[in-house]
């Protein structure tokens, strides 16, 4: 299918994205999920089509979506095929009018991600709260998954605060922070629930012994601050291998940057 420029470059964001997630070993087998409302550059190209699918309820509606167009990557999708075969790995799905199903729209009948109820809800809330939120993606990130299964890591803000003080960056790029949720089974609506509420707060959160989630106005955004939280998880680990616990930049070097910087 042609589809407009517009529409085309945020295909292209997708396929560039998820093959980062694949070289950087964040995304084993069908690990991952990502979803992009499309919403603002769906043309009457594609408003002009039937569905491909039946009406698929969703758990929890979301009215603030009414009428939605999303880019989702498939159940069971592989994020090395999203990269090299977009639209045979993913969908365009549209939300009725009520918030309470979905349909797939093109091209094939992918049916979306096992996660949809966090993207969903997650959309969802951001559209209620007025934020411009495009785009969320899910991945497994090695380095920050593991400092997960550390019980003390996951009190609130401690494990932010440690990867904040391994490089200046940190702070300055993901200026929220990184929330926790406790573990939560895949794919589930008290999952999602949780993840809303701990975005209302951080930048990206994580799902203890699992993953991690980020939402932007565009998809590199999020990419980013995963990729940037995971340099300090690198730094603090290269520190631990060679034998000492990094010291970290103390308060007063953060609150610096605080100020200098406008966090
Ligand atoms: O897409 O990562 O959390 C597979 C997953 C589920
Ligand atoms: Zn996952």
């Amino acid at each position: 299918m042609k589809y407009n420029e517009k529409l085309q470059s945020r295909i292209d964001e997708v396929a560039e994205v998820a093959g980062y997630l694949w070289e950087k070993g964040w995304a084993e087998r069908n690990g991952g999920n990502i979803s992009y409302n499309i919403t603002d550059v769906v043309d009457d190209n594609i408003r002009a089509l039937t569905p491909v699918s039946e009406k698929f309820p969703i758990g929890k509606p979301v009215p603030a979506l009414s009428g939605n167009y999303f880019l989702v990557t498939g159940t069971g999708k592989r994020m090395r095929y999203v990269h090299s075969s977009p639209m045979d790995n993913a969908s365009i799905i549209r939300i009725s009018g009520d918030g309470s199903y979905y349909e797939i729209m093109a091209e094939k009948p992918i049916r979306p991600t096992s996660e949809l109820p966090s993207h969903l809800m997650i959309h969802n809330h951001m559209a209620e709260q007025g934020r411009d939120i495009k785009s969320v993606i899910h991945t497994h990130p090695i380095e920050l998954v593991a400092m997960t299964h550390n019980p003390a890591m996951l009190e609130k803000d401690v494990l932010g605060k440690i990867l904040w003080s391994m490089i200046p960056e940190t702070r300055a790029f993901c200026p929220k922070g990184l929330g926790i949720i406790p573990y939560t089974c895949p794919g589930t609506v008290e999952l999602a629930e949780a993840t809303v509420r701990e975005l209302d707060e951080y930048d990206i959160v994580m799902w203890e012994k699992h993953g991690a989630v980020g939402i932007g106005t565009d998809l590199i955004e999020p990419f980013d601050m995963i990729d940037t939280f995971t340099k300090s998880a690198k730094i603090y680990m290269s520190a631990m291998a060679m034998g000492f616990t990094p010291a970290g930049m103390t308060d007063a070097q953060m609150d610096e940057m605080k100020e200098k910087f406008n966090l």
